[in-house]
């Protein structure tokens, strides 16, 4: 029997070595790799976007989870066949054009990729045509925006017109977050949802896709 529960807490511990060595454990023992990830990493994950979520992590915890994290994926990912890696859906996201604040964003890219989701990351300065251009690319579901500048935030609105005019608006989801904006801020510029913190993004794009 696999020690999946080692595993979560080395996650939320953060604890990059721990789980190198618990992941290569399993894989020599022949556990199945997308039980591995499935089991292991992901659950732990979940507890670090709960607690952060909560306030009880911080971000730089929520960093050394993640970091942990991706470190068991990789060792896992070789054994996987690419269509058989659990995916949750396809998320492009990027900060809006003028906007060079990145830390959020990443939080929320970490959140999602430990979630299962496919996370596309465009970076920062985001204009709305490198948006639409990725989501037609990639086969995204959800877009995700962020801002953190007040004078720059309504960009947002012209890469939601902008998927309106290409006609995609209704094929793609929309989420925003970032320290101005707000659940009225969102439902004023069309968007499907807000979230205010990196954890409850993940779970919004879950609850968007259910
Ligand atoms: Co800037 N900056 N900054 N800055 N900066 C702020 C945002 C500011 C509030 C500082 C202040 O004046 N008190 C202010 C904005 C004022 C306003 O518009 N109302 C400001 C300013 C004015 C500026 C410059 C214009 C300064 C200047 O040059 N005169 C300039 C702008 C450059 C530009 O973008 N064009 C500038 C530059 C910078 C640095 C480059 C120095 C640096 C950014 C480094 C980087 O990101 N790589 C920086 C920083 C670090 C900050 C502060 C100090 C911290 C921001 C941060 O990373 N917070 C910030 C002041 C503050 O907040 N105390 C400030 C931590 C991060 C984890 O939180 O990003 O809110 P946050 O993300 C949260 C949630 O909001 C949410 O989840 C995250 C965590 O759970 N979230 C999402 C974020 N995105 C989401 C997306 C989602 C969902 C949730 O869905 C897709």
């Amino acid at each position: 029997m696999a020690d999946f529960v080692n595993l979560n807490e080395a996650i939320i511990q953060g604890s990059l070595q721990k789980v190198k060595e618990l992941t290569q454990g399993m894989i020599d023992n022949k556990v199945d790799p997308v039980s591995i990830i499935n089991e292991g990493l992901i659950p732990g994950m979940g507890v670090v976007g709960t607690r952060f979520k909560a306030g009880s992590m911080y971000v730089p915890e929520v960093m050394m989870s993640a970091r942990a994290m991706s470190a068991g994926i990789e060792l896992v990912k070789p054994l996987i066949a690419d269509s058989d890696m659990p995916t949750a859906g396809t998320v492009v996201v990027g900060t809006i054009q003028g906007d060079l604040h990145d830390i959020g964003k990443n939080l929320v890219n970490m959140m999602l990729e430990s979630s299962g989701f496919k996370v596309i990351d465009l970076g920062v300065d985001i204009k709305p045509e490198a948006f639409v251009k990725a989501v037609k690319e990639h086969k995204a579901q959800i877009i995700g925006m962020s801002a953190l500048l007040t004078t720059t935030m309504l960009n947002m609105k012209a890469t939601i017109e902008a998927l309106k005019v290409e006609g995609l608006r209704e094929q793609v989801k929309v989420i925003v977050g970032g320290a101005p904006v707000s659940k009225e801020f969102a439902e004023q510029i069309g968007a499907d949802g807000y979230a205010p913190d990196a954890g409850t993004a993940a779970d919004l794009c879950k609850r968007l896709l259910a």
